[in-house]
């Protein structure tokens, strides 16, 4: 099944057997009816799987071609997930630049209980192999990165893992399996902020997580279900719609990106754009090589680095909306450094750029020439 297809049936079978309903019903219910003890439908108790959400999961291990779909009730939830799969001792290699709140997860809940994160530049793969030591098990990627646009070959770093019996996870928040699929590459694990381009309308909060090994997608079902941090059934259902549209409304933010990050790099007051599809991006080659296009995540930074102008370009949008998140239909701007990232030591986050000047727009669908008059109007 090709991709356009599989986001409307990938892992869609006998979806109601009841009143062969299109879309699967929002199973509602917390438990399940036994006629004898352990005698069910497959269904006992919602915590361990519900109806609507395995729907879902399969639908996401479809998308990104992998076996094994686990749906959260949030990303930091499905991160948190795979690093209770560690002991105290064990190291992770992460991405140096990195959505806050993974940075947090990481820094100010695992850290104390034992595990030694390395942040590291991975866009140069020598700098992660300098980091990997007989305790090292994991590697956390985020491609392209968050904010700052990074892109780190999949492939290399698959490679790197095998190589040295370590587990390859990538959060896969920013490209979606649309633009790119990590599975395929060589990844052991693809997570998601389902919040985003997944659910695409900015009206739920989700994380998911997607392998092809059977033994990982049975630890982490049994962590899933034994720490109980599941996505629930209405917002289930939603992601599984928003994932219909996904392809086309990949195509569009991509298109739209391009215009907006097309627009910026001719504009006088604009310092740097950081957008994989331009060729002066640092990691474009890459980026062509591994992503089907290039996504409607644009940052940008103001000449003078001065935060008070980055303050007054968000306060004065009007199509783009100044808020968190980023993925939906809408267009939004944020300012990294005082709200994604802030709980980012300000001395670590500039060293990847996260400076007082940057902006990070999501591109949402809207027409271009709407989007284009908003950021002239705000930049004048
Ligand atoms: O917000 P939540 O669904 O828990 O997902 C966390 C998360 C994980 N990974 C990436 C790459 C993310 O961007 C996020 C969430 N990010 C935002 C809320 C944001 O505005 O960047």
């Amino acid at each position: 099944m090709k991709f356009n297809t599989k986001t409307i049936h990938g892992g869609q079978h006998n979806i109601d057997p009841a009143y062969g309903a299109v879309m699967p019903p929002i199973y509602q219910t917390s438990t399940y009816s036994q006629t004898s003890p352990g005698a069910h439908k497959g269904f006992e108790y919602s915590r361990s799987a519900n109806p609507t959400r395995t729907a879902l999961e399969n639908s996401l291990a479809s998308i990104e071609n992998g076996k094994f779909g686990l749906a959260f009730g949030s990303g930091l939830a499905a991160i948190d997930a795979v690093l209770k799969l560690l002991k105290p001792g064990d190291e992770v290699i992460s991405t140096n630049d990195l959505y806050g709140g993974s940075y947090r997860l990481f820094t100010s809940i695992f850290e104390d209980l034992g595990i030694k994160f390395h942040f590291v530049g991975m866009e140069n793969t020598k700098a992660v192999e300098a980091k990997i030591n007989s305790n090292t098990k994991l590697i956390w990627a985020e491609t392209p990165t968050n904010p700052m646009m990074n892109v780190i070959d999949i492939e290399a770093l698959a490679k790197l893992s095998k190589k040295h019996n370590l587990l390859l996870a990538v959060d896969n928040t920013f490209a979606t399996a649309y633009l790119q699929q990590p599975l395929n590459l060589g990844a052991d694990l693809v997570m998601h902020s389902a919040t985003k381009y997944l659910g695409g309308h900015s009206d739920v909060v989700m994380g998911s997580l997607v392998v092809k090994d059977k033994a990982l997608a049975d630890k982490l079902y049994f962590i899933q279900n034994a720490s109980g941090a599941i996505a629930g059934p209405m917002d289930s259902f939603l992601v599984l719609r928003g994932i219909k549209t996904l392809h086309l409304r990949m195509q569009r933010h991509s298109e739209n990106g391009r215009a907006v990050a097309e627009y910026l790099n001719t504009h006088p007051k604009v310092e740097k754009v950081y957008w994989p599809g331009l060729e002066n991006h640092p990691n474009h080659a890459i980026a062509k090589k591994q992503m089907k296009d290039f996504g409607g995540m644009v940052s940008f930074t103001t000449k003078g680095n001065n935060y008070e102008d980055a303050i007054k370009f968000t306060e004065k949008v009007k199509v783009f909306t100044l808020a968190e998140s980023l993925g939906g239909v809408e267009s939004l701007a944020g300012h990294p450094a005082s709200m994604t990232h802030a709980s980012i030591p300000k001395e670590e986050r500039e060293k990847t750029g996260v400076v007082d000047s940057l902006i990070r727009l999501s591109v949402g669908i809207e027409d271009e020439t709407d989007l284009i008059e908003d950021l002239k109007q705000a930049l004048g």
